[in-house]
């Protein structure tokens, strides 16, 4: 049975996320994991945030606090808000950590020993006003490509395009805005992505069909455009120092230029996926640590990323359209270059082994508010912890997996927020579990009642729950979120037509055994639905487990109705849980909409 290794994209330092950045990543990550861990599958799931690079720096500045400082802080919130939805990552790392500092050093030193990273002196973008060079963010200008106004060095936010700060055009500092701007001679390492060209496209040929069509067609469109060899350092203080004095010469016998790259640090981009396994190693650690041992040994985290160790590990990533390129030419560039070079390479820990790449890439669409996008620059729409003030994490969670923006852009609304929670949990799963748990309670003495025998409205109900249960658990292997959401809705509605229908409060008037048949196979749904809803609204699930004294709320169900709902044994005691959710009711819609804003917001924007 294969291992699961799931990442999702570790969200930037800089403060708090939005819905969007939950819906198009973390959350759909979590749900994933969750369900694989029910199924029995061992199951490692990886954040962390992304500390490096000009954001951070910025953003600390203007929090008047130093970057290491900031770093801490924010890190420690966007964990505590993490699991306060919920996700139930194995480890929430940290980039700028110890361990990925080694990694990102060790791969690098390989990759220049390899021949895979190069010299050259390049033209930066130097503020006179400022006084000092300025990489990626500390530049904005006009897009080269589209014209939009706001690029940033490294990225248009329009047309999702990489920049390099010296392809703007009018660029100007962030730091101070003014335009008085040279350019300037600077020494700098790339990653030569241009010998990775064939390989990554017949890689990303192979997924065709496999990965969602969006992933493939941004990765196709950007080999189609023409690969560079990509600059992965940057005139910073903040971030993994390049280091270079005990590297080897590289093939053509030559060594770094220790000087002209001191005060250099690796650009953000270059480090942050490293720290997927920089985290896992972190994992490790910890986990080390508990046990009251020294620091992991390299197999413990090692067993997750490099074959032969790795061969039954699945690894699937989770992430947004934008981080797309990142992963499926820049990431695996690093990683085909430490591969090729595993036999000559300085760094040899364990084995010559191989490093995994992605099997699973996830990639989403936009979740917009309302017509626009969510902007942390602007603040515009709701923030994760502005969200929990409102509602408990399940409505969240539901909402935003049920709409994932999978096959194109969705727009969040409050009135669509509103009708679907109220429809799906309070009138459908709430009201089920609700009126069963009750009516035990009043006329079974709070007890699965005994007596009488499954006849044909139960024989029906079984056919229909395997067959919902095939398909649920079938989308949620495919990572198909909706279609997942649509297939545990229907499962809901299914209970309550069932109940609807064999009408128990009319049965026990004059059959006590037919009443009672209804009931436990009902009670039945009940413990189902606890377990096969955990993944998407695990709070609840756990509620509704306990009402029925069902522990285990971890093992995934067979896709065998009658099994599934002839499980709980006469006599086990029930309970009727509080409310299990409370409608939105327009008051709040009202108040939301002039607290966070809606079509107007975006209007002015
Ligand atoms: N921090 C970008 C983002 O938050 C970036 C992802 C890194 S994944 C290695 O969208
Ligand atoms: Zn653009």
């Amino acid at each position: 049975m294969s291992r699961i290794l799931i990442t999702s994209a570790l969200p930037y330092v800089n403060g708090v996320k939005h819905l969007g950045t939950l819906a198009g990543s973390m959350l759909p990550a979590d749900v994933y994991a969750r369900f694989q861990r029910a199924r029995g599958r061992e199951t490692l799931y990886i954040c962390a945030t992304d500390e490096h690079g000009t954001p951070a720096e910025l953003a600390a500045a203007a929090a008047g606090q130093t970057v290491a400082d900031y770093c801490a802080e924010q890190h420690r919130i966007q964990h505590d808000l993490g699991r306060a939805f919920g996700l139930s990552w194995d480890h929430f790392g940290r980039s700028s950590s110890p361990q990925n500092h080694k990694l990102t050093q060790r791969f690098a030193q390989a990759l220049w020993e390899a021949g895979f990273i190069e010299e050259r002196v390049t033209q930066l973008v130097y503020s006179l006003a400022d006084k000092r060079f300025l990489p990626d963010r500390y530049v904005v200008g006009t897009c080269p490509h589209c014209g939009y106004q706001q690029a940033r060095g490294d990225q248009c936010d329009n047309c999702t395009r990489l920049l390099d700060p010296a392809d703007l055009i009018h660029p100007r500092s962030a730091v101070s805005g003014s335009d008085e701007i040279e350019i300037r001679d600077s020494k700098h390492l790339f990653l030569m992505q241009t010998a990775f060209e064939p390989k990554l496209r017949e890689w990303i040929n192979a997924k065709k069909g496999e990965w969602p069509i969006l992933v493939t067609s941004i990765a196709l469109k950007w080999l189609d455009e023409g690969l560079k060899d990509r600059g992965i350092t940057r005139d910073l203080t903040w971030g993994v120092p390049v280091n270079a004095m005990d590297w080897g010469p590289n093939p053509q016998g030559q060594l770094p230029d220790v000087a002209g790259l001191a005060d250099k640090v690796f650009y953000v981009w270059f480090d942050a996926p490293i720290e997927y396994i920089g985290a896992t190693w972190e994992w490790a650690d910890a986990r080390a640590q508990e046990a009251g041992e020294g620091p992991a040994e390299d197999i413990a985290w090692e067993r997750w990323w490099r074959e032969p160790h790795a061969a039954d590990v699945t690894y699937v990533e989770f992430m947004g359209k934008d981080n797309v390129p990142f992963h499926t030419v820049g990431f695996p560039s690093t990683l085909f270059g430490l591969n090729e070079n595993r036999v000559e390479g300085e760094w040899r820990p364990a084995s010559n082994a191989p490093w995994k790449l992605v099997d699973t890439l996830k990639g989403f669409n936009w979740l917009n508010w309302y017509g626009g996008r969510f902007s942390t620059t602007h603040q515009r729409g709701v923030f994760m912890d502005a969200a929990l003030e409102l509602l408990p994490p399940d409505y969240w969670r539901w909402y935003l997996t049920a709409n994932a923006p999978e096959s194109s852009d969705t727009a969040f609304t409050w009135e669509q927020f509103q009708a679907q929670v109220n429809a799906d949990l309070a009138d459908v799963l709430g009201n089920f579990v609700n009126r069963i748990l009750k009516f035990t309670e009043t006329r079974f003495e709070g007890v699965v009642p005994d007596g009488g025998e499954a006849g044909p409205l139960e024989l029906k109900l079984y056919d229909d729950v395997t067959a919902q249960l095939v398909e649920l658990t079938k989308q949620l292997e495919a990572v198909e979120f909706r279609k997942a959401a649509q297939a545990l809705r229907a499962l809901w509605v299914i209970g309550n037509g069932y109940l609807t229908e064999a009408a128990p409060w009319t049965a026990i008037k004059t059959d006590r055994d037919r009443a009672a048949v209804v009931v436990r196979t009902g009670l039945n749904l009940v413990a189902l639905f606890a377990r096969v809803s955990a993944p998407f609204i695990p709070f609840a699930a756990e509620t509704i487990a306990e009402a029925v004294g069902e522990g285990d709320l971890h093992a995934w169900p067979q896709a065998d109705g009658a099994a599934e709902l002839t499980r709980l044994k006469p006599g086990r005691p029930v309970t009727t849980p509080e409310v299990l959710f409370r409608k939105v009711d327009d008051a709040q819609v009202a108040e939301w909409t002039a607290r966070f804003g809606g079509a107007e917001a975006v209007e002015t924007a």
